[in-house]
This record gives structure tokens, C-alpha cells and sequence, in this order.
């Protein structure tokens, strides 16, 4: 007989769905259109790892199983070949990325075929090719044509030994990761989209998304709802006015200093005289700093203006500082600083000796108790305001609303609520990535580039290198920049930045479905079709930034009228990772798996399975080198009980009973990403078919193949049409279960303790000996025969326990 042989099966069934065009979706007359959804890779190395294939076999079992169960499914792929991971691979291994991208993602592609991928190849989209960077230019002008997209100064982070810029990702610890140096920050004019305008919009639509619980979690966080209020000081004797931005308006009575940001625009004109030198050394100095490292520097320092500003509750003149934990990008750049309940406040006080007040009392505490060697910060409704004038005895909740109101009514300021969540900076001082389409005219202005001469090509240059002029690799090709304005035809200059590879995946799943036409970035028909996306796979690395801007890109070509839904993922689960060892794979561990390896030696179908063994697919799992041959040994048995299934007589009852509940779990478990309970489940049928070596009946193991199919395809594929089918398996369907077969079967079972009848036990006629133990001693009248550990256990299914002890 024909042994299991899936290097011969497998390329079989590979060639035929190209063949066949298993794979490619009814685009344009789907009945049930599903479109999953699996995060497309970086093509930044030599080949598919580990990790991606655990990801993509989990989004891949799912597809198919969707497919099955009677949908449309349109799965897609392409590659994130643009951006900072793909020059940073060119750089290391000393190539171009204009020739080496297209090399990697030839490999990439060989990888996942051989993985057995159900991908629709004719709809694949690369990001850095002109036919899709494109309408990633359209995307930006789109922007740009709403007023979301605008250019100011911002910090970069620059090594001044290497003098470049570096991406967040090249500093370490505040450190530049080449060569060691303090990062420090530069002043440069780069684009940003309002993504902070669409705050809200984004934190409130979180509440209705079917999105691991997780991810929505990063997300709220990372956009940062914080309510409170803006609060205006007069500066004494002079006309400028300060305004803060607290969550803490009830302790206005405590607030006895002000401090501005080092870069606050007001520094400048309040500083008086005698203090100027001071304040500008410190601001010199707060530049150079890096943010990271600035928001986590524990010693407080600061410099006095010389200028004072009134506290409008308690009149008083109170002095205004300028310090680095003040941050200019966070609420209005400046704080009203109340030390003893604040504690950076009150470290700050500490070491420049400023009056501390205690506006804030707990249940057991007076107006006068001392606050000791910490601010008191506890603000839960049994702590009253002490100290705080008509506010005094008042609960801290209600103390907000009420002392916010009267400061309103004085004009003093206004409850406002403020997001974390910055704008999103596109610019990057790079070469591998579209060039941001705008063109500088003196007369002008930026004027973005008509949609009817896009793309603006990347060049190619040999000399992509960032390198110690700090400018971008475009700006020293003027051959390239010097361009006529669109609008007056004078000489001009082409912005020579490129935009971030963010932007290039917060709109390629758009992008699918009409990735062959080049005349729209997306067809209106098929997108009505097939978006939102059904379900998204991938990583929780990706949580943030690519899920959020994805978000907000979908919002922005909504109220442009682009697109008629603004939420482009119903569904997201986030899956686990494959770790080694309990510690990340990585080359410098030695500790790296070679995916391609393990298909040759044991089959593309055996390796999936086995990785979907390893564990729960949204927790991962630690990988091991033993335990593939038990998945591999499980499909051997599995082709040779459909190899050799009679067709004569009729099926094993107590199979077909088993096959039944196996239907119901492996459909239930691979609906819910439950891939290792649901082999665990066909392993379980597996045996009971094979038990003793019995010949299987063909009614018991041809729905078997039906279930394993998204999991081994090709397997299933050969199977099937041994079993004398003549479609594909995908196009088979999903076998239905027999309800009335699921009800339990129970037998009396009788329990023995060293061969002394103890007792009776009712329980379901297929269970085990393990099973049978549990309940057996959880019964009190037979445990108390059972006196320490067992020695031996001897068991008749559907009759006879015997515990000898
Ligand atoms: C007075 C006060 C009293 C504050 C008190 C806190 C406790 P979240 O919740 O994160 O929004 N703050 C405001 N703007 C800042 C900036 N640009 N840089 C650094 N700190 C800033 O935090 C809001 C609180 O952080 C504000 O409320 C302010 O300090 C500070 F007992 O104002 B609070
Ligand atoms: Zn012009």
C-alpha cells in the first residue's frame, strides 16, 4: 500500500490549485463575501521565520474553515516592502533596496507556497512598487485636501556624533545605537496628520469592535482620555496670560508655583531681566536632551523667571518656573503646581524650597495635619477639601465639578478634555519610501501635486545612505528635485522627505480588491462588496500605531466620501508568539528554526499542525524539537484509514457516536481560534477509529477529512479524491452533526478497591481510565477505601474499575 508521502503530495496539490484557481476569490459575484484578513509581512530578510508561519497558518486554518462552512473567502497577501526594516536589511548586507526587495520577495512568495496558503496571488499589492505607492501619494493628498495634513517643527532625534537623524527604533536608552552618543534633539519642519482630532471618534468606537480585549486596551490607553479643566493665570503687572491644563482643579487653593514648559512660547516675553541668562542656559540645555529620557529623569531641576503670576482662588503672587518634566506636546504646555498632592510637584518644591499647602484631607486627618516627607494623593470620596475657602469639607469629585464652575464663572478657565494621543508625524529623513507629493514654489507655497501626476517615482540612487550631511538621501539629487511649480511654472523644489511606512499599511486592505486596476486606489463596487474586513489576524506588536492609523485613515476617506463604513476591521484577533526555550528566537541565541527545514523532513501539513499544537493560537507557545512526529504519525494514520476504508457493511456505532461530538468540537473550536483543542479532538476520533488496528468504514473517516482539511489541505486534498470526489475538499462543505447522537450514553460502572466491591458509579460509556479515576474518588463512600497513592489501576471500559492500593 501507498505509504503517507507529502513531498509528493504536497508540490500535487500546490500546482493543481494553481491550476484549478482553487484559491482565487469570486470577486465580483461572491454570494457570502469574507474577506480574511492576515497582516502582511516585511519582506526585510531572507526568508519567512517561525513566527510568521505560526501567524499566517493560524489566519490560513481560518479562512479555509470559513470557506467550508459555506463563504466567499477572499485571503490576500502582499508585501510591507517599504520603509525603515527593508533599508536597514539592504544596509546590513550591503545591497540596494530597489534590487534586493524584489529578490526577498520572490522568496517570501516561494515560502508561503510552499506552506500551502490558500492566497489569492492575483491580488497581491508590494508598497514600494509605483502601482501601489501611488494612490498611497493619493491617500496623502486626501489628507492634505481636508486640512488634516500640515507641516510645523518637530523634534527628531539626532546623533551628533554620526550627525544623521535616527528613527526611534536606532536609539537605545538615549543613546545612539551605532556608535554609543547622547541622542539629542534636532528642529526640523515635517508633515503631520490631525490623527488627534479623530481622538475621540477613535476611543468611543472601541466600545462596539469584536476586538481581543487586549488590543482594544493598548489602544485606549494609547489615545489617553483625561478629564479636567483649562485654567488662566494673569501674569502680575504684565498683559500675558498662562493657561494650564489640570485634572485637579479642586486643589486650586494648593497651587503655589507655576511651571511653563522650557520651550513654552511665553518664556521669552515674562522672563525678567536679572533672570535671562539663567533661563536661556536651562532651555539650551532642555533641547538637547531626548524626550524618552527627559519624561523618565527621576532628578527634578528648573530655573525661576523672575515673573509672577496670580492665583485667582487665593489672590496670591505666586513665582513661575520653567522645568524639563513639563512637557510642550501635552495639554498647554504648562502646570499649576500644587506640591502637596502632586508628587513630581512636591519633589520640585523639595529641592527648591517652595511652599507647600495641604488643600486635600482624609477622613482622619485635620486642615493642619503635616503632610511629612510625601504629597498626599489619594483623592477618593472620603477625602474632603480642607484649607480651600467656601470649597472646604466638599468631596474631591464633587469639589472638581463645583470649583471648576466658579472659576468659570470668574472667567478664569473651562472644563476641557484632553487626549494623549499626539499627531501623526509622516516624515521621514529616509530614501526607501514614497516621496511625500508636494512641491515648493517661493510664490506658492507647498503646493501639493496634482492627482493627474502621480506617482512621483522614487528615483533610483546609488547613494541611499543616510549619511553625515543629515539631509535626506532625495535632497542631494537636484536633478530630481528641481521641478516647475503645477501652479505658476516657476522653478521649484520637490519636498525630499518620504512618508512613513505607517501610512503605506493603514490602507492596503483597501487596496486589495482592486489591486489590479490602476486607475482608481479602489474600486467602489468591489469595496462595497467585500469591506469592512470579516476578520484580521495578526500581532499585538501591531495594537497601536498600524491598527490606530489604520482607523483613522479609514475615518478620513470616510467623511471625504470615499468609502461608506469608518470602522475597517469588525473583527481582530491578536495571536500569541512562538518562543524558544522561554526566550525569543533571535540569531545571536543560536536558537533560530528553520521553518524550510522542517517541511522537507516532515511535510508543509505536518509542520502547520504541529505549530498550531503547540498552544492556545492567542496565547503561542514554547517551540520544542519532540512532538512533531506525533502530529506527522497522526496524518500517517489518517491516509492509510482512508487509504484502506471498506465501503461494504455498515460504520461502528460507537464511532459514529464519537464522530458526531467531533464534528460539533473541531467546528465550535475552529470557529474560536481553538486550533490545538480541536487536533487534540481529530486525534482523539483518530484513535478511536484505528482502535486495534480495525479497518476504518469509509462513513467514518471521509467527514474526518472534511474537518482536518483547513488544517492539512493537501492531505485532505489527496484524500478526498482517493475517497472518489472530484472537486477540490474546500468546496465540499462542512459535515453537519447529528444532535441526537451527542447525548451521552452512561453506563454503571462498578468500583473495586483491591478487588472488594466499594460501590457503583454513573458515567458516560466512552470514558477513559484517567477520567474514570477522578470521578471514582470523588465519590466518599469508595475514597475512604483508597488510602494513599494507587499502585495500580486496572480497567474494563463500560464495566469495571479496580483500584489496587
Ligand atoms: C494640578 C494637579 C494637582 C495635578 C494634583 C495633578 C495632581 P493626566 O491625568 O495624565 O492628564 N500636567 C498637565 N500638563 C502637563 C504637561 N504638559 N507636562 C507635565 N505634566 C502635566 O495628567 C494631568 C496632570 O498632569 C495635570 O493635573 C497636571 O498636574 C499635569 F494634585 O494639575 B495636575
Ligand atoms: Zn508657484
Amino acid at each position: 500500500p501507498t505509504p503517507y508521502d507529502p513531498r509528493s503530495i504536497e508540490p500535487k496539490w500546490q500546482t493543481r490549485w494553481t491550476e484549478r484557481a482553487t484559491n482565487r476569490a469570486k470577486l465580483d459575484t461572491p454570494e457570502r463575501p469574507f474577506y480574511a484578513l492576515m497582516m502582511f509581512p516585511y519582506p526585510s530578510a531572507e526568508g519567512l521565520h517561525v513566527g510568521n508561519l505560526f501567524a499566517f497558518t493560524g489566519s490560513d486554518i481560518s479562512a479555509r474553515f470559513h470557506r467550508l462552512i459555506g463563504h466567499d473567502v477572499f485571503q490576500p497577501l502582499g508585501f510591507d516592502a517599504f520603509g525603515i526594516h527593508s533599508e536597514n536589511y539592504a544596509l546590513k548586507v550591503g545591497a540596494h533596496p530597489m534590487e534586493l526587495t524584489p529578490k526577498n520577495v520572490g522568496n517570501f512568495t516561494r515560502q508561503l507556497e510552499r506552506a500551502g496558503f490558500m492566497i489569492d496571488w492575483n491580488q497581491k499589492v508590494d508598497t514600494s512598487r509605483a502601482d501601489y505607492y501611488k494612490w498611497t501619494q493619493w491617500v496623502f493628498l486626501q489628507l492634505h485636501k481636508q486640512g488634516l495634513a500640515y507641516k510645523k517643527a518637530a523634534a527628531v532625534n539626532w546623533c551628533p556624533t554620526d550627525k544623521t537623524v535616527l528613527a526611534n527604533e536606532q536609539v537605545e536608552g538615549g543613546l545612539c545605537e551605532r556608535c554609543g552618543t547622547a541622542v539629542e534633539q534636532r528642529f526640523l519642519e515635517q508633515w503631520f496628520f490631525r490623527i488627534s482630532e479623530y481622538a475621540p471618534r477613535l476611543l468611543s468606537n472601541l466600545d462596539w469592535l469584536d476586538w481581543s480585549p487586549v488590543t482594544k486596551q493598548a489602544q485606549r490607553n494609547w489615545i489617553g482620555k483625561s478629564e479636567g479643566a483649562q485654567l488662566t493665570f494673569a501674569v502680575s503687572g504684565r498683559s500675558e496670560r498662562i493657561t494650564v491644563f489640570t485634572t485637579r482643579a479642586d486643589t486650586i487653593f494648593g497651587a503655589t508655583y507655576l511651571v511653563l514648559a522650557p520651550e513654552h512660547p511665553l518664556v521669552a516675553s515674562i522672563t525678567t531681566d536679572a533672570q535671562r541668562s539663567d533661563v536661556a542656559a536651562y532651555q539650551e540645555r532642555a533641547t538637547k536632551q531626548d524626550l524618552i529620557s527627559r519624561k523618565s529623569s527621576k532628578d527634578k531641576t528648573g530655573v525661576f523667571t523672575g515673573a509672577y503670576a496670580v492665583n485667582p482662588a487665593t489672590g496670591q503672587n505666586i513665582p513661575i518656573w520653567i522645568a524639563d518634566y513639563v512637557l510642550m506636546e501635552y495639554g498647554t504646555g504648562a502646570i499649576m503646581a500644587v506640591p502637596g498632592h502632586d508628587e513630581r510637584d512636591f519633589e520640585f518644591a523639595q529641592v527648591f524650597d517652595l511652599p507647600v499647602v495641604r488643600v486635600v484631607a482624609a477622613a482622619d486627618q485635620q486642615a493642619d495635619t503635616a503632610l511629612g516627607d510625601a504629597a498626599f494623593t489619594d483623592d477618593d470620596d472620603a477625602c474632603r477639601l480642607v484649607n480651600s475657602g467656601p470649597f472646604d469639607g466638599l468631596a474631591v469629585r464633587d469639589a472638581k465639578r463645583e470649583v471648576t464652575a466658579w472659576l468659570a464663572d470668574g472667567g478664569h478657565g473651562t472644563a476641557v478634555t484632553n487626549y494623549r494621543l499626539h499627531d501623526w508625524c509622516i516624515s521621514r529623513q529616509r530614501y526607501w519610501g514614497p516621496p511625500i507629493p508636494i512641491i515648493y514654489c517661493e510664490d506658492c507655497g507647498a503646493v501639493p501635486v496634482p492627482e493627474s501626476q502621480l506617482p512621483v517615482e522614487l528615483p533610483f540612487i546609488p547613494d541611499f545612505k543616510p549619511d553625515d550631511s543629515g539631509i535626506s538621501p532625495l535632497a542631494r539629487h537636484e536633478e530630481w528635485y528641481r521641478v516647475p511649480c503645477p501652479t505658476c511654472g516657476k522653478n521649484a523644489r520637490r519636498e525630499t522627505d518620504v512618508s512613513d511606512t505607517f501610512l503605506d499599511s493603514a490602507w492596503y486592505f483597501l487596496r486589495y480588491p482592486s489591486a489590479t486596476r490602476d486607475d482608481v486606489p479602489f474600486d467602489a463596487a468591489r469595496t462595497k462588496t467585500w469591506l469592512p474586513v470579516n476578520s484580521y489576524i495578526g500581532g499585538n506588536e501591531h495594537a497601536v500605531l498600524h491598527l490606530l492609523y489604520s482607523r483613522f485613515i479609514t475615518m478620513v476617506l470616510k467623511d471625504a466620501g470615499h468609502i461608506d463604513f469608518e470602522e475597517p476591521f469588525t473583527r481582530f484577533r491578536a495571536h500569541g508568539m512562538i518562543i524558544r526555550e522561554g526566550a525569543k528566537m533571535s540569531k545571536s541565541k543560536g536558537n533560530v528554526i528553520n521553518p524550510d527545514q522542517y517541511m522537507e523532513e516532515w511535510g508543509a501539513d505536518a509542520f502547520r499542525m504541529y505549530l498550531m499544537f503547540l498552544g492556545p493560537y492567542e496565547e503561542g507557545g514554547d517551540f520544542r524539537d519532540q512532538g512533531i512526529s506525533g502530529v506527522r504519525r497522526f496524518l500517517d494514520r489518517l491516509w492509510a484509514s482512508v487509504r484502506d476504508a471498506v465501503r461494504d457493511g455498515s460504520p461502528d456505532p460507537d464511532v459514529i457516536r464519537k464522530l458526531h461530538r467531533t464534528i460539533k468540537k473541531v467546528g465550535e473550536d475552529s470557529a474560536n481560534l481553538g486550533y490545538n483543542t480541536a487536533i487534540a479532538a481529530m486525534m482523539e476520533y483518530m484513535n478511536a477509529v484505528r482502535r486495534g488496528e480495525r479497518v476504518a468504514h469509509r462513513a467514518e473517516v471521509e467527514p474526518l477529512v472534511q474537518l482536518v482539511a483547513p488544517y492539512a489541505p493537501h492531505l485532505a486534498e489527496e484524500c478526498w479524491e482517493t475517497l472518489g470526489h472530484q472537486g477540490s475538499v474546500f468546496d465540499a462543505g462542512w459535515p453537519s452533526f447529528d444532535a441526537a447522537q451527542l447525548v451521552d450514553d452512561e453506563v454503571d460502572l462498578v468500583v473495586q478497591v483491591n478487588g472488594k466491591v466499594r460501590g457503583k458509579i454513573r458515567v458516560p460509556a466512552d470514558i477513559g481510565s484517567d477520567e474514570a479515576m477522578v470521578r471514582a474518588v470523588s465519590d466518599e463512600t469508595i475514597a475512604k477505601f483508597v488510602v494513599g497513592t494507587p499502585k495500580k489501576v486496572i480497567f474494563v471500559p463500560k464495566r469495571l474499575l479496580n483500584i489496587v492500593v
